[in-house]
């Protein structure tokens, strides 16, 4: 199968970080297909970069869709226009925090989420209660280290995240945690060799739930909510989406 991986921020270092990542959770016959948008944020850290990156992101939905992926995985924690992607896409669109907390949520009754800026915060708190996880959420922590930073992580970042999960488990009762960055999916291998309970990385949960939903032949429902977008015309350069 043919996966498309849409890093959504414009870093294409870490759409590389991400993509062996991808490739490190796929079976061997799963190809990744990794896009970077043209413009947009270099980073995602607020709920403007979000709205910015939105537009560049949608596009790479619609090539994915023209090119016939066979899913769409959005690799940004705040899942970011995930569902005007299922509204635009045929095959399933997977939004890597969604994907983290269905798993978090099979393999331990309360999980913790480690994320990035405490900016952030208040953000990844919607997206648990809009999907239903709250109950499972033991609380989110924040590292307060810059998305960027986790492409080169420094010695003392990467203990601050590590302490961070360390006390999403003693002081919060997390017995999993989920990782609140798609720019720490290359860690995951690192805490878990070091830490006591499942550390779980939206990219790798998204490629393995795109697999399973691929495998059964199931789509995104074209019925109700995630039906096509509704037909009218557009101005300038979005006209041909709706076609
Ligand atoms: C992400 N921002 O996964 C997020 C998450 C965050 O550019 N990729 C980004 O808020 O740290």
């Amino acid at each position: 199968m043919l996966i498309q991986l849409i890093n959504p921020n414009t870093s294409a270092t870490m759409t590389d970080a991400m993509a062996t990542s991808a490739h490190q959770a796929a079976l061997p016959t799963t190809q990744i297909l990794a896009s970077t948008p043209l413009h947009g944020p270099q980073s995602i850290e607020c709920a403007l970069d979000e709205a910015i990156a939105s537009a560049a992101l949608l596009d790479l939905i619609q090539a994915g869709k023209e090119q016939g992926v066979d899913a769409h995985i959005i690799a940004c924690f705040g899942d970011p226009a995930l569902e005007a992607a299922r509204e635009l896409a045929d095959a399933p669109v997977i939004g890597i925090a969604e994907a983290a907390f269905q798993l978090a949520s099979i393999v331990a009754f309360k999980f913790g989420v480690v994320t990035t800026l405490s900016r952030t915060l208040p953000a990844s708190e919607h997206l648990l209660y809009k999907y239903g996880y709250e109950r499972h959420c033991s609380g989110v922590r924040a590292t307060d280290i810059p998305v960027l930073a986790l492409e080169h992580l420094e010695p003392q970042a990467y203990a601050l995240l590590k302490r961070e999960c360390e006390q999403a488990m003693t002081e919060d009762g997390a017995e999993a945690i989920v990782l609140g960055c798609a720019g720490m999916s290359s860690l995951v291998a690192r805490l878990q060799s070091e830490l006591p309970v499942p550390i779980i990385d939206g990219v790798s949960a998204a490629v393995k739930w795109a697999e399973a939903i691929h495998q059964l032949g199931i789509k995104t429902s074209k019925v109700g909510h995630f039906g096509a977008p509704v037909q009218k015309s557009y101005v300038g350069r979005y006209e041909h989406w709706t076609r």
